[in-house]
């Protein structure tokens, strides 16, 4: 699916995604779920041909066939495979989706939110030129985002958070820097404090609690950990380390819904504050992060936005919508409250194939391999 504007991170541009879907076939509803794992295994370890790989070698023979009743009955059955977080999740989160409309609620309440509007941010990617980013900011505040989230690296941070703040001294400001920096730039990370953001997201090494606890300990804006945070133990051990003060949680990086709950309830329980990160996913993952938003410990707009901001259409009716007031209201219906265009999305498919428990035989229509 092209994007509508590329995406750019300290770590490369995007101007399409490549996306895997599942979908779950149960005795009741059927789940869908999204990998959000990147084409390239430039923000993780995974991608999008580690995710086939893990599901249909590993993932989906741990549970075709099987009984499980419920999403959280999950992770126990894929914990032998170590790590393919995103690929789990996906898997996880389509049993979720087929449970929450098979009890006939939404996938919001099944997972224990209580926030029925949740408020948007929006992550816009280092651009061309800093005129042309002044301009997305423009659009974006003008459609009503309550939070602005820059992507930063050295050469695009400190001139260009002076051009925003003269711009735009009160807005809600935030940056990303995708492990951009090293300790040794501890200097001019320090700077940064001018600017009074919201927080910095993974300054450092994308596998580090220990230095960045150092560098919290040096700067006055708060370290947010994205990349770093793989599941509750970890949440747990950043937050005793004062490794951050804000936490980013996205249900892929986490391995699912199961555990992203359990970093939620380990930041709520510790005071920190949580919200919901984005990974350009299309409408179904973007459901998903909808429903995650609604837990009581997001109380910071997330990166959960339009579906126009990423997608000329997209996979799910209706598209996500965000109102002038920057929130998007949880769906009502059962599940995750979104229906699957799946005429687009076969149009859009490129390869499919479907995995049977042994000895099943194939069901439907047939699906070429
Ligand atoms: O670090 O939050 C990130 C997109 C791809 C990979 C990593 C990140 C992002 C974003 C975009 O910031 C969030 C979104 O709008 O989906
Ligand atoms: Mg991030």
């Amino acid at each position: 699916m092209p994007l509508v504007h590329f995406f750019e991170t300290s770590f490369g541009r995007t101007t399409e995604r490549r996306i895997l879907l599942i979908t779950l076939r149960t005795d009741g509803p059927d789940g869908w779920g999204e990998c959000v794992a990147g084409e390239d295994p430039f923000y993780s370890e995974e991608s999008i041909d580690t995710a086939w790989y893990a599901i249909e070698r590993y993932l989906a023979p741990a549970l075709l066939g099987r009984e499980v009743e419920r999403g959280r009955d999950v992770p126990e059955l894929l914990a032998r495979v170590r790590g393919h977080r995103m690929a789990k999740a996906c898997v996880e989160n389509a049993l979720w989706d087929a449970e929450a409309q098979l009890k006939n609620v939404p996938l919001w309440s099944l997972l224990g939110g209580v926030q029925q509007e949740i408020a948007c941010g929006v992550s816009i990617g280092i651009q061309n030129s800093p005129e042309q980013l002044l301009q997305k900011i423009e659009t974006e505040l003008a459609a009503g985002y309550r939070r602005i989230k820059l992507k930063c690296k050295p050469g695009w941070d400190l001139k260009i958070f002076e051009k925003v703040r003269e711009g735009w001294p009160q807005i809600v400001l935030s940056c990303d820097a995708n492990s951009a920096y090293t300790l040794e730039q501890v200097d001019h990370l320090k700077e940064f404090d001018r600017f009074n953001l919201l927080m910095i997201e993974q300054p450092l090494w994308p596998d580090d609690f220990y230095f960045h606890a150092q560098l919290q300990r040096k700067m006055k804006t708060s370290i947010c950990l994205d990349e770093a945070i793989r599941d509750r133990r970890g949440a747990q051990a950043a937050i005793e380390l004062d490794s951050c003060r804000i936490i980013n949680i996205k249900v892929g990086r986490v391995g699912g819904f199961t555990e992203a709950v359990g970093v939620h309830d380990a930041a709520l329980g510790a005071g920190i504050p949580v919200w919901c990160g984005g990974m350009l996913e299309s409408g179904i993952g973007r459901a998903h992060n909808i429903a995650l938003s609604t837990l009581p410990g997001f109380t910071l707009p997330g990166d959960v936005s339009a579906s126009k901001r990423y997608w000329k259409e997209d996979i799910i009716e209706p598209a996500v919508h965000v109102s002038p007031q920057g929130f998007i209201n949880a769906p009502a219906g059962p599940g995750r409250g979104f229906e699957i265009k799946m005429k687009l999305v076969d149009q859009l498919t490129v390869r499919k194939k479907e995995l049977l428990r042994a000895g099943q035989v194939q069901q439907r229509s047939a699906v070429p391999d």
